[in-house]
């Protein structure tokens, strides 16, 4: 085997914003992106295209750096990269010089072959958070995971990989944070000290650039922020998917799709979408409805939506092998398929059969699988789930010859989900029009959060794979996915009853809450488990529809700072070692102001670790004093969530569905504090981008215990809020405060107590 370690440096030379070191082995490309961010490039192929599906920005600062004899050195306001000479390794400092983080001195960046490795050294009790989709803790420390988009059905707690790959972490060390992005597509390798004794992490890919993005911000937040400017945000949802969604595999006509959505308003549980899986297929011909048992699409969509329900269906990207089939035909006629090295198209099978496989890499085959959409936009479905496009064959190993354009899979097969979300969104954006599409993927790569949302695949329903799933959506949230789902209930097997009770109770707090489940599992909707059981889920979901202000404007932060909905506890609580114990490392706060603890349904106490700052139990207003664990009462009706001393969040009553406009009155609940505190308030019409043009409402909201105030300030944009009764609510004042009908106009409010 070849190996080689990047040696000394030959050359400097700066050229335009890029300082260029040449070595024997290699050039490493520096150029700084704003002052927190330093991009490190280290290319044995200079003169390839400079091309990232994730990265959407260029660097905004000029560079200026120092050499001496030993070094060459970077400052920025907030960042010191040194640059050692011989060998050529690189260090990272914040401006008064405390070290972040280093390449180990010993083995620097190498080469075996192809692969390349970057080694950097352990810190005093690094703590690593975030890659994304990755099961196991909240802290990597001692792990290892691989990249590889892989259709995990059956994954247990265990399973590395799983569908999506998002290269980027976070270091946590002496009261210190720093995050790392490497953006190589091709199968990549994150080992965070697992069997070294304890001398280095080390990470790197099979082929490609030791390309990586290092943020120096000192919060996590902050580094989110910086890492979403770089990769992108998520824009405002439609507030449909916000709201229940019912799904299944699958319900297996229109009639049945209707009689189960008009149970939902017979039983007066709210829920906003049904979707069709794969059955509603011709064939799992993508983008045909089947004749018989969807006989009339439109007609079935216009009896969905007179009952307030919108209509998800599901794509997969494998095109059935067969002639007179229009995606076919016009697929092999116009060259739009994977193909092999000798320009046969490449054949794998799937649902359909034998299959095609686009090539989304290419604008006008995206374009081309975009316009096709026509065929279920034009009869009413507004959102689209893309499957499979890790992307799945039977037997999961689609060979290595397969190319798209001039690049073999190996290379692009991180990022063909990812494409084929953007080919679903750009064209499906198009053909509605102003109207906001709703899409899933399964298979994601950083930056996917442009695009659309994600969904953690096929999940077991077992309080294992309950607590996961909080852990995996917390994990995305880090990664820039801040709207995720986990299937409700567990993917496979049958959940007994107490566990999807449980599971609704944790749906709530889940940025998109969708119920799925198996081919010929039990049937899954709320009614099916008891009238008793029936009265809690439909308490739960009348919750989320309580919640739904709150959690608008939680997205709306996203859409602003990166900042997920769902929030590991070491997004705030950073340095606070409690967080990361396995008994509490499942807990996040849901927006600024609630802190979930997820329970097993087999459970019905908890210890939950309560950081510091004095809490107050939802529901029952207990309070407590945070730094400590307690063991609290968490009844199958009741999971521990806890509202932070000071928590602003807006409710509304509950209504059917996101499409009521509902009694026109905003509830604002306030818990008391001895600090002031703030949020940001954020409405529109929840369907349009009419927002871009200031089509919305926003205030902020602060909340000051030294003045005996709450002030809303004047409305910003020009949206009408939906509310025009405001109804106030303080939790652990001294008098119980409630008050009532309140004018919420345009104008600013200030309420004194
Ligand atoms: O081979 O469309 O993860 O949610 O129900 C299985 C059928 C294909 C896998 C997805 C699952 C979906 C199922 N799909």
């Amino acid at each position: 085997m070849d190996f080689k370690i990047l040696g000394p440096s030959q050359s400097v030379v700066q050229q335009n914003n890029k300082l260029i070191i040449k070595t024997a082995e290699a050039e490493a490309h520096v150029t700084v992106y704003s002052p927190s961010i330093i991009r490190v490039n280290i290319t044995r192929q200079p003169a390839d295209a400079d091309e990232s599906f994730a990265v959407i920005r260029e660097p905004e600062n000029s560079l200026a750096y120092e050499e001496t004899d030993a070094e060459i050195i970077i400052k920025t306001t907030a960042l010191t990269l040194r640059v050692n000479k011989t060998p050529l390794r690189f260090a990272f400092y914040t401006p008064d010089g405390k070290l972040l983080s280093k390449d180990d001195d010993r083995f620097g960046t190498n080469w075996q072959n192809s692969r390349v490795i970057n080694y950097r050294e352990l810190q005093p009790e690094e703590h690593f958070i975030g890659l994304g989709e990755k099961v196991g803790n909240l802290n990597r420390r001692a792990s290892s995971f691989t990249n590889w988009n892989t259709d995990a059905s059956d994954h247990t707690p265990k399973t590395d990989p799983l569908y999506e790959t998002f290269p980027f972490f976070i270091g946590i060390h002496s009261e210190l944070t720093y995050g790392f992005f490497l953006d190589n597509t091709h199968k990549s390798y994150f080992d965070f000290a697992a069997s070294c004794d304890d001398q280095f992490i080390w990470l790197g890919a099979d082929d490609g650039d030791l390309n990586y993005y290092f943020f120096g911000a000192q919060t996590v937040a902050g580094i989110i922020d910086d890492y979403t400017w770089l990769t992108g945000r998520m824009e405002m949802p439609p507030l449909w998917s916000l709201g229940y969604q019912q799904c299944r595999w699958s319900y297996m006509s229109a009639q049945e799709v209707l009689d189960v959505a008009a149970k939902f308003r017979e039983h007066n549980v709210p829920a906003d979408v049904m979707y069709c899986d794969i059955d509603y297929m011709e064939g799992f011909k993508i983008f045909t409805w089947n004749n018989e048992t969807f006989p009339n699409p439109k007609a079935f969509i216009d009896k969905l939506k007179a009952m307030n329900f919108k209509l998800v269906t599901i794509v997969d990207p494998g095109i059935k092998v067969e002639e007179g089939y229009q995606q076919y035909d016009e697929g092999v006629e116009r060259g739009y398929f994977a193909t092999y090295p000798n320009g046969e198209n490449y054949i794998g099978e799937v649902w359909p059969g034998r299959c095609h496989f686009p090539d989304f890499f290419r604008e006008d085959v995206r374009e081309w699988w975009g316009a096709a959409f026509t065929a279920l936009i034009e009869p009413g479905v507004e959102g689209f789930w893309n499957d499979m496009n890790e992307p799945a064959v039977w037997n999961q190993n689609m060979p290595w010859i397969v190319k798209f354009g001039d690049k073999f899979m190996p290379e692009l097969r991180n990022v063909y989900g990812m494409q084929m979300a953007r080919a679903t969104y750009d064209g499906t954006r198009k053909i509605l029009g102003n109207k906001r599409p709703f899409v899933l993927t399964r298979a994601a790569y950083s930056g996917t959060q442009r695009y659309s949302a994600v969904w953690t695949g096929d999940n077991t329903a077992t309080d294992e794979h309950l607590l996961l799933g909080a852990r995996l959506v917390n994990s995305l949230g880090v990664s820039g996915m801040a709207f995720v789902g986990v299937d409700i209930g567990g993917f496979s097997g049958n959940p007994t009853p107490e566990m999807i009770v449980r599971w609704n109770n944790l749906g709530i707090y889940t940025p998109m809450y969708r119920n799925h489940s198996i081919k010929d599992s039990e049937f899954r909707e709320p009614w099916q488990y008891g009238e008793e059981n029936l009265n809690l889920i439909r308490k739960f979901i009348e919750d989320r529809y309580r919640l739904l202000p709150y959690l608008y404007s939680a997205f709306y932060q996203t859409t602003q700072s990166g900042l997920p909905v769902c929030r590991t506890l070491a997004i705030e609580y950073t340095h606070d070692k409690a967080v990361y114990y396995e008994d509490y490392q499942n807990q996040f706060l849901f927006g600024d102001g609630l802190l979930v603890a997820p329970v097993k349904s087999t459970e019905l106490t908890a210890k939950v670790y309560l950081p510091c700052g004095d809490w107050y139990r939802l529901g029952t207003d207990e309070k407590y004093t945070g730094g400590r664990e307690y063991v609290v009462d968490a009844p199958l009706s009741d999971m521990p969530v806890f509202a932070k001393a000071g928590a602003i969040v807006p409710m509304q009553n509950v209504t059917q569905s996101t499409q009521h406009s509902g009694d026109g009155t905003l509830i604002l609940h306030v818990w008391n504090s001895t600090e002031d505190n703030d949020f940001v308030y954020y409405e529109d019409d929840g369907n349009t981008y009419d927002y871009e043009a200031g089509n919305y409402h926003k205030r902020s909201i602060a909340f000051s215990p030294n003045e005996k105030t709450i002030k809303i300030s004047a409305a910003e944009g020009n949206y009408k809020s939906k509310y025009n009764l405001l109804e106030l609510v303080l939790h652990g004042f001294d008098d119980a405060i409630h008050l009532n009908k309140l004018n919420f106009n345009n104008d600013e409010i200030v309420i004194e107590y």
